[in-house]
This record gives structure tokens, C-alpha cells and sequence, in this order.
């Protein structure tokens, strides 16, 4: 006991500067599986090759494998041994085959990392390091093999068997047995394996690439859900469309393959020829679905199937690269998101992702550079930082590139890493050739963590203005001293008396601790438009008014920036409001029905910019977070909103009535306008709003429009509030991912007793730990509402440790993604500190904690 506590609270660090080379490399494998839930033989043939000149012997990855048999070149040996979970085989020549079996137990696996069971489906999960969970390995993305699979099953059972590659042979075997062979031509590491076995059936269609070639594609799902597949298989044929025209890349295998299942750690996964996905990024039909939901289906589609070039084709050299492939992937999935509906409304929901997770993570205990420097569970490392703001990186490059020459430069890197496993200097340099700049300084935002900030002041002499920039980035863990950055600014003024443009855009690649732009022959009062498009991920604070604000949010030619002048001046007057108890509403109140108003501007780009910041977002801001009076500073100018806007509210409410589904953009906007109209009407007060929001939730005739009267209610007190819930629950009971929107909806609400009604959810019979998407739906959902989780008592904090500790034994992975809330106990006050930590400490004393979850719960105390 005493030795497995020091165990945990020692684990074993991996640096960054370690890196070496791999001893033996793999060129071939061929894997040969008996597949069954409860025992499941695996058969491995390696054939290796010495690395250079070494004397070391084969060492292979495994974790809770036992080895049934080893055997060299054929013949079984006994001189292998066991170090940890390692299998070290001495060989002597510079090539051998190495043979080894092993037995697992897939139904037992609740990790959901390595081969699993979920609903009746076998499947795997081998990202980041599940292939040694499957059998003895160099489980490292730099050992690249190509693969050779052999699937023997039950055939009723398991009627489809799938693999990566292309499929070579099928047949029958004896006891109601069948088997399948799939290859894969590819050269690839073992995360990229994949393997699925079930009763499936496929929504199957056909794409013709650029070059002439015919894919077979298919969406593989348990019967029932065929129905609700067609909008991942579109999203797949144009994401293939979309790859070829805007990066030249074309899909290279005969087949391209999707399984849904509803067990999942994440998102999906990128598997060669075979991607796994969780089954709440396929399924969609208009009365499961939110617009959200099928925004997000296409988005993860295109993301996943980009990684065939960015990631499988060109993979990692080691996992401290992983925003290499994800930071690229990301940015390549918003562009595409971008090039398919409104570009504005997609670039303001990024950012708003950007601000919400990843600016409190770069500000927090957990903050990391994108390329980190060492880490104790790569698992922890799939976060916000390398993905979303790693795509900030790489957009800032295309930005200073410009698109012709961002293109020259991709197309190198694709054409001279293609089949190796690269590193993001690879693609820094990439980028310095194809586009003929010097990077050397704007390497710093792969190895600095935090976010800059930038201060910009604008003066006015005569016809003269300066604005004076000055950048600094602040200390992290581990960095207390940062060297400036390179921020690539747009900027432009506009007149203040005439709302004209005084320039053209400009971008400034601020690279100094200051600078000063200066111009000339100004005839007005200029207004300066700042950091337009984001075109650096930073905070940026300025001298300019709340009337500067609401000119901007009325004249500016960006959308973007529209949006940020109208969040900022609301962002300021609820700060001032927390600070000074109540403040002056009628500035934003003026730039609400402005922009209500405003007939030129579509409805999903309006519903965003009306919209209040988030409490979290607000608090951010703070130096101390005030849940308490950051929320009711928040719902006394939505309700002022409300009240004065009434008919502006009722207007847009009636003009957004849809008649039937449809997924356009414009019927898109129309429902979110409805549902925010929707929002300030309750607002208000009026006494109509809870029988309009029933009315709502009971004539709708898809998800959006009834989840979010739903929200409304449930946000509510009225007695139909509880007819909505019971409603919702009895017409779903049976949608797994629909019902995790009715967990969901009521872990956000903004009740007094939401957390009271969170912790009896947590002991329905529907909720569950071992599924991560109702784990998150409840719980992960609870603790980023700010007011129900920081409720003075400490009862947030205590009831998330308590169900982080227990997932912890059952899911390390998705347990240890609910610890960053608690580690923010900085940023609120003593009391509320005190008690996080309290839990935090509680978490790290917990006997036989994973690794997971230790490295994020310690790292958070420090
Ligand atoms: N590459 C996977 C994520 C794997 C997460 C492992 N902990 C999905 C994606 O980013 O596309
Ligand atoms: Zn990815």
C-alpha cells in the first residue's frame, strides 16, 4: 500500500528533450483477432528491424496484457522477461519476426481506451496510447508499419467486420463462425489502427476524387439509427469536395468508413480508412438535433476526415507534436465551416469557444504552451490550448502568408512529409520556404504559454492620430519571463462623424514590447477598429468609449468587429455594474435596438450580437469572480433589455416563425433569433412568457426550437416549467443523446436550487457514469455554471469531487477532464478557495487515483 502511494505521487515524467529515436522499427505487422466480449485472442506477428547500431534489446509497450507465448523467427522462446508492463526480447540480428498472443477481455474494459465493448459493438480506441491495452507494441507514433488484419467472430453476432484499409478476403469458419481480412496500404502508427465488429448496417454512398477514383463510403449504425445518417454521409462528400479544391488533397484508399457508438471518450477519431465516432457527432434528424448539433455533426466530420492528410498521411514524431496534426486540423475544420454558411457567425462562435475554455486554461494551473515540454498522461494534453488556440497559430500564418503563398507552403509540407512522422518545426519551416518569411520570432507562440495582452490608445492631434500598442505576456507555471510576441493586428478607422472608413485595413505585425502607428490628414474624430476578424488570439484593452463602442457596433464594415465593439460595451457596463452595485443600461439597451433594427444584417449573425456575454466570461474579467453579483448584475440588464426592447423582442419573435424544418442557413437564423427573442421576452417578466415558451415546446417541429423553450422554462419558475421537464423526458426516454439534453438543460439552469436538482439527477436511473456523454451532460455541464457550482456552501465542489473520484475507477480519461473548474480557486475568494482546494486535496489523497487524474488534481493545487 505504502509502496503503491508512493507510486502515484511520483509518476514517471516524459520530456520533450528526451526524444530518441526508436531501437527497432516495424515495417509489417499482422494482427489476427478471435474476437469475443468476455475473451478475446490476439495473435501478433512483428516483423523488426535494428534501428542504427545498438546493442539493445526489442522492447514493446503493453498495459494489463500477460503474454500466452513469444516466439522468434518462428520458435518459441523463453529469454523474454517483463519490465513494469514492458515485454523485453533480447534478438540478436538486425531483422527478426517476433510473435506474441495475449488474451483480453473487451466487455471488461469501462477505460473505453484499447478494444471495447459499447452496445453490443466491438471497437477500438487506440489514440493516444490504447494499441498496448490490444498487444505488445512500440506504442509511439514515430514506428510506422503497414498493417495486415485478420477478424475471426461469431457471425451472428458480429454479421460486419471492418479494419483499416481495404478489404482482401472473407469466409466462413466452423461454430457459426466467420472471419474477414482487411490491409491497409499505408504505412502508419498503431494509434491510427482501428478494428469494429457488430450488427451494423450502412447508409453507403460514393465519392469520385479529383484524379477520377471511386470511394465507397459508408456510415455504419445499429439499424434504428440509418435514418439519421444522411447529413454526416453529405457532410463527408463535401468535406472530400472541399479537400481537394482548397488544399489539392485527395482521398487514397478504395473505401472510407464511419461507425457511430454511443460510448465514446471524445469527439471521434481519424482512424485510417476507418473513423470511430461518438454516435452524438452522426446522428441527426430534426427532431433529435439541435441546428448545433448538426453544425457540429459536419464540422467533426470534415474535421476527422482532414486528418487523413493532416495527421495520418504526415503524422507526429511524438506526442509533444500533437498540435501539429490537431492545431492544422482545427483551423482546416473552421475554414470549412466557414466556406458552407456565414463566415462571421462561424469566426464569433469560434472565438467565443476560444474564450470560454481555452483564455481561463492559459490564465490557470494547467496552462501550457501548444507544443508542450513534458508531460505525466498524454491524455491531458487534448485540450483547448493545442487544439484551438494551436489553430489560432497556424491561422496567424496563413494571415501573414496571405492565402496564395499559405497555399505554396502547405502543398510543400504535404509533398515533403508524406509518409514520415513530422514535428512542428517541420511545419514552421514549411512555412518559412513556401512563403518566404522569417518565423524565427513568431516560433515563441509554440513554446510560450499564456495570452498576450495588448493595450492600444488612440490620440488625436489636429489632423494627426497615433495609436500607441504596447504587447506583454503574462508569467505561467514555469515561465515567469516572456519575450514579446509577434501579433499580426488588423486594423482600420472609421469616422465618428460621418461612419466612413478613414483607411483601408491594415495588419501591423506588432513584434516589440511598443510601437506607434501614426496618421495623417485625419479630417474627423476617428474611431479605432482593432484586432479585426481575432486576427491574433489576444486580449486587447483600448481607450475607446462606450459611445466609440456603439459607433463601432453600428458602422463597422467587419461583422467581427461588430460583434466584439457590441460584447465589450457590454462586457464593460457589467463589470462596472458588479463593481458599483448598478450602472447606466441605456448605452447597450441603444446598440440592442440598433442592431434589432438593422434590416441589412441576417438573423443568426443578430442573435449573436444581442446575445450577454457568459457570468464566466464576465468574470473573467475580475480580479476577484463575484458569482453571486456577476449574475444578477447579468439578469437585471437582460431583464432592462427586455423590458425596454419589448416590441422589438415580440417583433423579431413573430417575424421568426418558421413553418416547416428546413436546414438553411436563413431557416437556421430564424430559429436562433426565435429562441433568444424568446429568452428576453421571459426576461422581462411578461406575464405571456412561460405560455409562449409551452407553446413553443409543444408545436415544435425540431429540437432547437423545443430544447430551447425548454431552456427558457426550465430557467423559470412557473408551474409549467415541471409539465415541460416530465414532457421532454417521457417523449425521449428512449434517445440516449437526447436525453443527455435533458440532463444537461437542467445542470445549466439558472435556478437558486439547481444544484439540489444536479445532485438528485446524479441518482436518476437514467444517469450513469460509464457513459462519458451523460457523465458530461450532467456533471461537466454543472461545474462550468458558474453561480450553481461556486454556491457559497461548497456543495458544487464537493458533489464534482465526489463524482470525479468514482469515475476515476471506472475512467481515468474522462474523469480527469472534470478537474479544471476546481483548479481555478485562484481566481475567487478566500472561502471559496479554501474549499476547492479542500476537494482538490481529497481527490489526490484518494488510494489506487490514475495517473490521469492525479496530474491534473496536483497540478492544479500548485
Ligand atoms: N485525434 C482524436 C482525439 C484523440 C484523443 C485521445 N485522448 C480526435 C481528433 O482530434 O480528431
Ligand atoms: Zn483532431
Amino acid at each position: 500500500m505504502a509502496d503503491a502511494q508512493i507510486a502515484t505521487q511520483t509518476p514517471h515524467v516524459t520530456r520533450r528533450e528526451d526524444y530518441r529515436e526508436p531501437d527497432w522499427l516495424v515495417p509489417d505487422i499482422a494482427l489476427d483477432f478471435d474476437l469475443d466480449p468476455a475473451a478475446t485472442r490476439v495473435r501478433t506477428t512483428l516483423s523488426v528491424t535494428r534501428n542504427g547500431s545498438h546493442a539493445h534489446p526489442l522492447r514493446l509497450d503493453g498495459e494489463g496484457l500477460t503474454a500466452l507465448s513469444v516466439k522468434v523467427d518462428g520458435v518459441a522462446v523463453s529469454d523474454w522477461s517483463m519490465d513494469g508492463e514492458d515485454l523485453i526480447v533480447p534478438l540478436s540480428g538486425g531483422a527478426h519476426s517476433v510473435e506474441t498472443e495475449v488474451e483480453i477481455a473487451p466487455e471488461r474494459n469501462t477505460q473505453l481506451m484499447g478494444l471495447y465493448a459499447s452496445g453490443g459493438i466491438l471497437c477500438t480506441q487506440c489514440e493516444a496510447q490504447g494499441f498496448r491495452r490490444i498487444t505488445f507494441f512500440p506504442d509511439r507514433p514515430d514506428v510506422l508499419s503497414k498493417y495486415k488484419v485478420r477478424m475471426t467472430a461469431d457471425k451472428a453476432r458480429y454479421p460486419v467486420l471492418l479494419a483499416n484499409g481495404d478489404p482482401i478476403a472473407q469466409g466462413e469458419s466452423e461454430g457459426g463462425k466467420h472471419w474477414a481480412e482487411w490491409h491497409d496500404p499505408f504505412p502508419k502508427p498503431c494509434y491510427l489502427f482501428a478494428l469494429v465488429a457488430g450488427d451494423l448496417v450502412a447508409n453507403r454512398g460514393s465519392f469520385t476524387t479529383m484524379s477520377g477514383r471511386d470511394v465507397q463510403l459508408g456510415i455504419w449504425v445499429r439499424a434504428p439509427d440509418l435514418p439519421k445518417t444522411d447529413h454526416a454521409l453529405h457532410a463527408l462528400k463535401l468535406s472530400m469536395a472541399w479537400d481537394e479544391q482548397v488544399y489539392g488533397r485527395e482521398y487514397d484508399l478504395d473505401v472510407f468508413n464511419i461507425v457511430a457508438v454511443d460510448d465514446f471518450n471524445f469527439g471521434a477519431m481519424e482512424n485510417k480508412g476507418l473513423n470511430v465516432f461518438n454516435s452524438r457527432y452522426i446522428l441527426a434528424d430534426p427532431d433529435t438535433a439541435t441546428d448545433y448539433d448538426y453544425d457540429a455533426i459536419a464540422a467533426v466530420v470534415a474535421h476527422e476526415y482532414f486528418h487523413n492528410w493532416s495527421g495520418n498521411r504526415v503524422t507526429c514524431r511524438d506526442w509533444f507534436q500533437l498540435s501539429l496534426k490537431e492545431g492544422f486540423t482545427v483551423f482546416r475544420d473552421q475554414s470549412f465551416s466557414a466556406d458552407q454558411g456565414s463566415a462571421a457567425v462561424n469566426r464569433i462562435e469560434d472565438v467565443r469557444g476560444l474564450r470560454a475554455a481555452q483564455f481561463p486554461e492559459d490564465a490557470g494551473p494547467l496552462a501550457h504552451p501548444i507544443r508542450p515540454d513534458e508531460y505525466i498522461e498524454i491524455s491531458n494534453f487534448y485540450t483547448a490550448t493545442i487544439y484551438n488556440k494551436g489553430a489560432e497559430v497556424i491561422r496567424m500564418m496563413a494571415t501573414i502568408l496571405g492565402p496564395e503563398k499559405f497555399r505554396a507552403a502547405t502543398d510543400l509540407y504535404f509533398q515533403r512529409f508524406d509518409g514520415t512522422a513530422a514535428t512542428c518545426e517541420d511545419f514552421v519551416q514549411s512555412m518559412e520556404q513556401g512563403g518566404g518569411v522569417d518565423l524565427s520570432q513568431f516560433r515563441l507562440w509554440y513554446s510560450q504559454a499564456g495570452t498576450p495582452r495588448v493595450s492600444a490608445t488612440l490620440t488625436r492631434d489636429g489632423g494627426r492620430a497615433r495609436v500607441k500598442l504596447r504587447q506583454t505576456v503574462p508569467p505561467t507555471p514555469g515561465q515567469p519571463d516572456k519575450a514579446p510576441m509577434v501579433l499580426p493586428l488588423k486594423l482600420k478607422l472609421f469616422g465618428e462623424f460621418t461612419g466612413r472608413a478613414m483607411c483601408d485595413e491594415q495588419l501591423v505585425l506588432l513584434k516589440d514590447p511598443e510601437a506607434e502607428i501614426v496618421f495623417e490628414n485625419l479630417t474627423e474624430q476617428p474611431v479605432l477598429s482593432i484586432n479585426r476578424g481575432f486576427s491574433a488570439p489576444v486580449i486587447v484593452e483600448t481607450n475607446r468609449t462606450p459611445k466609440d463602442l456603439a459607433f463601432l457596433s453600428a458602422h463597422d464594415d467587419d461583422p467581427f468587429a461588430r460583434y466584439e465593439a457590441m460584447q465589450q460595451l457590454m462586457l464593460d457596463t457589467l463589470v462596472e455594474s458588479v463593481a458599483n452595485g448598478s450602472v447606466d443600461h441605456g448605452p447597450v439597451i441603444d446598440a440592442v435596438r440598433n442592431t434589432l433594427g438593422d434590416t441589412a444584417l441576417d438573423s443568426a449573425f443578430v442573435a449573436e450580437a444581442v446575445l450577454l456575454p457568459s457570468d464566466s466570461f464576465i468574470g473573467d474579467q475580475m480580479a476577484v469572480v463575484e458569482p453571486e453579483a456577476i449574475f444578477h448584475a447579468r439578469e437585471a440588464l437582460r431583464a432592462d433589455l427586455g423590458r425596454e426592447l419589448a416590441a422589438e423582442w415580440r417583433a423579431a419573435y413573430e417575424g421568426a416563425r418558421a413553418n416547416r424544418f428546413e436546414y438553411s442557413p436563413a431557416a437556421k437564423g430564424a430559429r436562433r433569433i426565435r429562441t433568444v427573442a424568446l429568452g428576453y421576452i421571459a426576461a422581462s417578466g411578461a406575464a405571456d412568457a412561460a405560455d409562449l415558451a409551452f407553446a413553443q415546446f409543444e408545436g415544435a417541429d425540431n429540437m432547437t426550437d423545443r430544447q430551447g423553450a425548454l431552456t427558457t422554462l426550465a430557467n423559470g419558475s412557473s408551474p409549467l416549467r415541471e409539465a415541460a421537464i416530465e414532457g421532454f423526458y417521457r417523449r425521449y426516454s428512449a434517445n440516449a443523446l437526447v436525453l443527455d439534453k435533458w440532463f444537461q438543460t437542467q445542470a445549466l439552469a439558472t435556478r437558486d436550487d439547481t444544484a439540489q436538482i444536479v445532485e438528485t439527477l446524479a441518482r436518476h436511473p437514467d444517469f450513469t457514469l460509464a457513459n462519458p456523454n451523460r457523465a458530461r451532460a450532467l456533471i461537466g455541464a454543472f461545474s462550468v455554471n458558474q453561480r450553481a457550482f461556486h454556491d457559497l456552501s461548497g456543495r458544487g465542489y464537493r458533489f464534482v469531487a465526489d463524482q470525479i473520484i468514482a469515475l476515476d475507477k471506472l475512467n481515468p480519461q474522462t474523469a480527469a477532464r472534470l478537474i479544471p473548474p476546481l483548479g481555478r480557486w485562484k481566481r475567487f475568494d478566500a472561502g471559496r478557495a479554501a474549499k476547492m482546494r479542500a476537494e482538490l486535496e481529497r481527490i489526490v489523497a484518494t488510494p489506487g487515483l490514475s495517473k490521469d487524474t492525479f496530474e491534473q488534481a496536483s497540478k492544479s493545487l500548485d
